[in-house]
């Protein structure tokens, strides 16, 4: 039977992969450069499975969801959704349209640019690499332009940034949420009209989300969209905030699993509002409710999570502990969890700075019901109440927003001093203006630009991660002294000098040799500038005493 289809979906390897079931390892794929990966030490795969017919087993959700309305509006016999290498199977003469999904296709946001960076400015990371090896595939150039080419995903405009759209002979990018456009561009491309180049989505209503969806890489089942704390580096900041209906989750978590499926990953921004109050209000029976549903569809093995915020957990700390299904059913494991199989709860969270001025100017939203003022505080404590639960957050820091001073890293470099002894993993990422923000014009953090602080804060952040995530001893020394030797063939030949007492606290240089130029000195039992506090009181002004959670702490 030919395999033939008048629409072929795709999205690259890197961006597919769930290899180890390892959300983490994906995201490194977005940031280690092609080039050097093999020396690495470290299998990287970029591993995908595919059906007996050859289509793609799991695929981004965002391209699952353009699958399923299409699926609806033509034949479901008209669509296939597949990864490069099959490219040629299912692309032919009768082909009209192929789309394309872009995660994050050339790397240039936060945290991928700076590390494939690191290496020198020619270097691709790996997901740009495979993202090129799917957008040039001879089995869409050749057949152009009697097919068209069609680019969406959170990822689309660093195409259009880059100006790569002719030369990639892409036809139309779509920004943003299409549900509500979708049928008609294809349609359109189908008839063989022509199709705008640039089409601007607005947030679709809530019975415009399709469910019943195929598989999506790592199982991922939207649980909410939108945020609406109005972060203004933040490109998801200004969606609308919606809850997906339980039934609809519970439908979706169901056709994760009879395709082979056995992990769920509930996709939000913010756990923390799903199913919310007024002002953010935590909906803990809610979210209870859903965790436990979730963990009884059959066949669920592992329940993982995406995104989340600090002051929900210091407002309700009953929260992670009626939340225990996350710390059971996790994929994650550490000797440090005093759950009985050292399990622990992962989440993504964005403390992005220490300084109280640099919060109160880009994010003072995230903070709420708290002030600005008291984001130190809230991070402590939300992360001591996080660890005492098995929760180890990875947590993301942005060096260099704009106007950053050295006495706003400085108050970073203290803040991250007070975390020493946290369970956690915290990714330092540069400052990048994302297309459809409020900070879309200003300019980027460039990584040959750093200051000594800032280098500090980045390094010390690795420092950290090494001693929380690699301890085996007999292997540490390898990576003590391949520091040196990166420092004196690449590092001070493209960052200067600045970047070399941080290093030195990576390569575990003892600390007398460095704090005569390091700002925090590790040697002597500091004590940090933050302390975790007691508890963290709700302003006044801001208490609800109708709404739980939100009254004032006596
Ligand atoms: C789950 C998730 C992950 C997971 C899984 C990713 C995967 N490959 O499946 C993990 C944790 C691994 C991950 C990793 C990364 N992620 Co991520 N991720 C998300 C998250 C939370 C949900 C994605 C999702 O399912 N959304 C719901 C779907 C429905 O939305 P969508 O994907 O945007 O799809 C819609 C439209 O874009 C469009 N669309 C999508 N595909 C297509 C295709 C066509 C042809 C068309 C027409 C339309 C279209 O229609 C869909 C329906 O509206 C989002 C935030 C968010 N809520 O979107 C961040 C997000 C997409 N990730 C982001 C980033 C930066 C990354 C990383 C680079 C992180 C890092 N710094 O290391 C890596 C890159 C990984 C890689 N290899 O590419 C950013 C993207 C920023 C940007 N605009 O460039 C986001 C927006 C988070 C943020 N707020 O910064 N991510
Ligand atoms: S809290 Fe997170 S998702 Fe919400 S606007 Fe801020 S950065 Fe974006």
């Amino acid at each position: 039977m030919p395999q033939e289809k008048r629409i072929v979906l795709a999205a690259s390897t890197s961006e597919s992969t769930e290899y180890q079931r390892s959300t983490w390892r994906q995201m490194l794929l977005a940031t280690l450069p092609q080039q050097y990966a093999k020396w690495m030490g470290t299998d990287w795969s970029t591993q995908v499975e595919t059906n007996p017919d050859g289509s793609a087993k799991y695929v981004p959700n965002g391209l699952r969801v353009v699958e399923a309305l299409l699926s609806r509006a033509f034949s479901p016999d008209d669509v296939a959704v597949c990864y490069p290498d099959q490219l040629e199977k299912f692309v032919g003469d009768e082909t009209r349209v192929v789309g394309i999904h872009a995660h994050n296709p050339l790397g240039i946001t936060f945290a991928t640019d700076v590390y494939a960076g690191l290496y020198g400015r020619e270097c691709e990371p790996i997901n740009a690499y495979e993202f090129r090896r799917l957008i040039q595939h001879p089995a869409i150039q050749q057949r152009r332009p009697r097919l068209k080419v069609i680019v969406g995903g959170p990822g689309a405009w660093q195409i259009e940034h880059k100006n790569l759209m002719d030369e990639w002979g892409i036809d139309c990018i779509v920004h943003g949420e299409a549900e509500e456009v979708v049928t008609g561009l294809f349609e359109a491309a189908l008839r063989g009209e022509e199709i705008p180049r640039r089409v601007e989505c607005k947030s679709p209503k809530l019975e415009s989300i399709p469910y019943g969806l195929s598989r999506s890489t790592f199982g991922i089942v939207e649980i909410t969209r939108g945020c609406g704390r109005g972060c203004q580096f933040c490109s998801v900041a200004l969606r609308s905030g919606k809850s997906i209906p339980l039934e609809h989750i519970l439908e979706n978590a169901k056709r994760q699993i009879e395709q082979g499926a056995d992990t769920i990953t509930l996709t939000t921004e913010d756990l923390f509002l799903y199913d919310q109050g007024p002002k953010f209000a935590t909906n803990v029976p809610s979210l209870r409710r859903l965790f436990q549903s979730v963990a009884d569809v059959a066949g669920v093995r592992h329940i993982m999570m995406t995104h989340g915020t600090m002051a929900p957990v210091v407002a309700h700390p009953e929260v992670v502990d009626e939340l225990q299904l996350a710390v059971d059913k996790s994929v994650n494991q550490h000797a440090d969890s005093t759950h009985p199989d050292h399990r622990y709860a992962m989440m993504f969270v964005g403390l992005e700075t220490g300084s109280v001025r640099l919060f109160k100017q880009f994010m003072k939203g995230k903070s709420y019901p708290y002030r600005p003022e008291q984001w130190p505080d809230v991070v402590l404590k939300g992360m001591e109440t996080m660890n005492r639960a098995n929760w180890f957050p990875m947590c993301t820091f942005i060096i260099g927003l704009p106007g950053e001073t050295d006495a706003d890293m400085r108050e970073s470099l203290d803040l991250l001093y007070s975390l020493k002894k946290a369970k956690w993993c915290v990714i330092p990422t540069l400052f990048v203006p994302l297309e459809d923000t409020r900070l879309e014009s200003k300019e980027g953090a460039k990584i040959a630009r750093l200051t000594d602080l800032q280098w500090e804060f980045f390094f010390t952040c690795w420092r950290y991660n090494i001693d929380f995530f690699r301890r085996q001893k007999s292997t540490q020394w390898k990576l003590n002294l391949g520091i040196p030797l990166y420092y004196y063939t690449i590092g001070h030949k493209l960052f200067g000098k600045a970047m070399k007492y941080p290093l030195g606290r990576l390569a575990h240089v003892p600390e007398r040799f460095l704090r005569k130029n390091l700002y925090l000195d590790f040697s002597n039992g500091n004590v940090p500038r933050f302390t975790v506090p007691d508890f963290v009181e709700i302003p006044v002004e801001r208490a609800r005493p109708d709404i739980p959670g939100f009254s004032i702490i006596a």
